[in-house]
């Protein structure tokens, strides 16, 4: 299944070595200005290769525009993008055609489909997750309509916490980071790491600002259902809390209730979720991400024979994928969301009306 949401749906396509990736994003409004420069903007802050922290593949990342903009603007069809691979290495990968990478889905894959695309994991690897950027943007272009912003940042490397949350800061920081204080030792951590050959994981945040009340469809649509559902299916998240999240099974009632003052809610404990609707208090998730499967210490494996081998990779590899992720997850957030804001639409006769009566 490659496509995702309702109202506002997307669909991705490609391989990570393949020839080209893309996605079509369908229901989009017709009317809103589709800005390229920002859509590449996205992409580039997802793109590997720009530091030390991250895989050293070099990809260009560009996006080009198929159909649904006419003068740059959407015209209410669908709009199809595409962005080609440039920089496979596939010989890095022939030494392990025929063996199961540990931690990735190599195994799962082939016992599945019989047939897999052993070339940096084909369409298991999050290569896939420049797609969704690029549909993630075109969703972030209507959310600014109504000035719904949402941002994202490291809050956790390896165990080491940020203790304040500063996402302006983000924009400055290599590995954006949202604690400048703890930033030194967040990157010393994913370098360490990856001197040693091994990996480290990490946490995102993501937060959403102005979010309009009644956003979420219940019961089986609901808002926190979906941002669950939209963040697990990145690659390597492995855990996704909304609001103090598991905190909360940990505080009496009264500690985690937010009391309602006519000015608003006292606390936000909830993640501005409640009953699977939005309240209109920012929206808070934590996306955690595993560590990096692909390591260059030697471990054991079996092959597609069933027999018992010893897995030496090479390759280039994101030492924390946390730091792209967070990217992807915020994509993933605006993809949600823009689904959900249409969905709303017809939640009431009076918008309805609002229509169609003359
Ligand atoms: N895994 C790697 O082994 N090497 C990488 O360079 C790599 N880059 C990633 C970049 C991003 C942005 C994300 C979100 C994930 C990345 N991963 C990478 C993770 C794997 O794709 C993922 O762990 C693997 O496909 C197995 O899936 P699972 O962890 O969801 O079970």
């Amino acid at each position: 299944m490659n496509t995702f949401g309702h109202r506002f749906r997307f669909t991705t396509f490609g391989e990570s070595h393949g020839k080209a990736l893309g996605c079509i994003v369908d229901g989009v409004p017709a009317g809103i200005r589709i800005d390229e420069n920002f859509i590449q903007e996205e992409m580039n802050r997802r793109k590997p290769g720009q530091n030390k922290y991250a895989t050293a593949r070099k990809e260009g990342d560009v996006v080009e525009i198929l159909s649904g903009v006419f003068e740059g603007i959407s015209t209410g069809t669908s709009i199809a993008m595409i962005i080609f691979n440039e920089n496979q290495k596939s010989s890095d990968y022939s030494n392990i055609k025929d063996l199961f990478r540990p931690g990735h889905a190599d195994f799962s894959y082939f016992n599945k489909y019989g047939i897999r695309d052993y070339r940096g994991g084909g369409r298991s690897s999050a290569r896939e997750t420049a797609a969704r950027v690029a549909a993630g943007a075109i969703a972030k272009l209507l959310l600014r309509e109504l000035n719904i912003d949402i941002r994202s940042g490291i809050c956790e490397i390896n165990g080491i916490k940020a203790s304040s949350f500063n996402f302006e800061y983000v924009k400055d920081s290599e590995i954006f980071a949202l604690d400048v204080t703890v930033e030194e030792n967040q990157k010393k951590a994913i370098l360490e790491a990856k001197n040693s050959h091994n990996s480290v994981g990490g946490v995102a945040l993501i937060n959403v600002k102005n979010t309009p009340i009644g956003l979420g469809e219940p019961i089986y649509y609901k808002l926190d259902s979906q941002i669950a559902n939209a963040m697990m299916s990145i690659n390597a998240v492995k855990a996704v809390e909304i609001g103090d999240g598991i905190l909360a099974s940990k505080v009496l009632g009264y500690d985690n209730n937010d009391q309602i003052l006519k000015t608003g809610f006292k606390t936000n404990h909830s993640g501005g979720i409640l009953g699977g609707i939005s309240n209109g208090d920012d929206i808070n998730v934590k996306v955690y991400f595993k560590a990096t499967p692909s390591i260059f210490i030697e471990q054991d494996t079996i092959d597609i024979h069933g027999n018992e081998v010893s897995c030496k990779l090479k390759g280039r590899h994101d030492p924390c994928v946390a730091v792209r992720g967070s990217v992807v997850a915020e994509s993933m957030m605006a993809l949600v969301l823009a689904d959900m804001l249409l969905l709303n639409l017809s939640s009431k006769v009076e918008n309805i009306k609002k229509v169609y009566s003359k």
